[in-house]
């Protein structure tokens, strides 16, 4: 069986991050390691919720697991909190990146064409000479408008959605690049990615539903983390992860749904894993 290990906060309720990696992962058949960063009473989108920096916790566990000799087939990254972090997750992938070790970042830290509460100003910078450092790196628009530099807008064309691929793959990305929740087709929305090595492009659209929860672009990385560690290319694993995040939200929608809770992934699974063995 494979092994990954995924390293973001623990938010205890309010689905995202862990608690959306662990359970996908595992469900896909994929052992799921954890590095917890900090643990958090939810997620910062609720007001009011505690935080536990887990940070000085990150080598100790390291140091252990490299005596340990523990082999990942992919390190997964996510929400990171501060450059500090960034940096030990840094030292982290210099000390278990192997020739077969997958690096594959979401530089989990805005949408909407802001960055997420609590974050500085300069924080993509660091988070961009993360992604330099990756194999694969899924962006949403809004992440990799401030990682290039690049205007954000929300009416935009093919050359747009290219012109921020090639700058993404300046970053350093060894494999992919991959650019979520974007379409040249309005009504739509869709993942559109440049293959480094090739200078390939590739892209799909899908359906954009009219309402956006908390959560879904994690329930996405996981997917593909997943599908890719199950033997899946990245453009199936692309496909994968979005039909199941299109079918978590439609899920939740007949039940009422209050935004900031996530998506109720789990009662759609059956689906995903037909999906996984076709
Ligand atoms: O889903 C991204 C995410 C993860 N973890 C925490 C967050 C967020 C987004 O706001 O606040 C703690």
């Amino acid at each position: 069986m494979k092994r990954i290990v995924t390293i973001q906060d623990i938010s205890c309720l309010g689905k995202c991050s862990i608690t959306v990696a662990l359970p996908i992962i595992s469900a896909m058949g994929v052992e799921t390691a954890i590095l917890p960063t900090a643990v958090l009473s939810t997620h910062t989108q609720f007001s009011g919720f505690t935080v536990k920096d887990l940070q000085d916790q990150i080598k100790p566990i390291s140091t252990h697991w490299k005596k340990e000799n523990f082999h990942f087939d992919a390190i997964y990254t996510g929400y990171l909190a501060s450059r500090e972090q960034i940096q030990l997750v840094s030292d982290f992938f210099d000390d278990f990146n192997e020739q077969d070790t997958l690096l594959f970042v979401d530089p989990a830290m805005a949408d909407n064409g802001k960055l997420y509460v609590g974050f500085p100003e300069d924080f993509p910078k660091s988070m961009s000479a993360l992604c330099g450092k990756a194999d694969i790196i899924v962006p949403n628009l809004t992440e990799a408008c401030l990682m290039t530099g690049t205007e954000y807008k929300t009416e935009y064309d093919e050359k747009y959605i290219q012109e921020i691929l090639n700058k993404l793959a300046a970053l350093g990305t060894k494999k992919a690049v991959v650019l979520t929740g974007v379409s040249p087709e309005k009504d739509k929305t869709g993942v559109y990615g440049l293959y480094v090595e090739t200078g390939k492009y590739f892209g799909f659209s899908h359906e954009k539903l009219a309402v956006s929860f908390h959560g879904t672009g994690d329930v996405f990385s996981s997917t593909v983390v997943g599908a890719l560690e199950r033997g899946r290319s990245l453009e199936e694993s692309l496909n994968i992860a979005a039909r199941f995040t299109v079918n978590s939200i439609k899920e939740t929608l007949k039940n009422d749904p209050e935004k900031t809770y996530g998506v109720d992934f789990e009662a759609v699974f059956p689906l995903l894993l037909q999906d996984l063995n076709a």
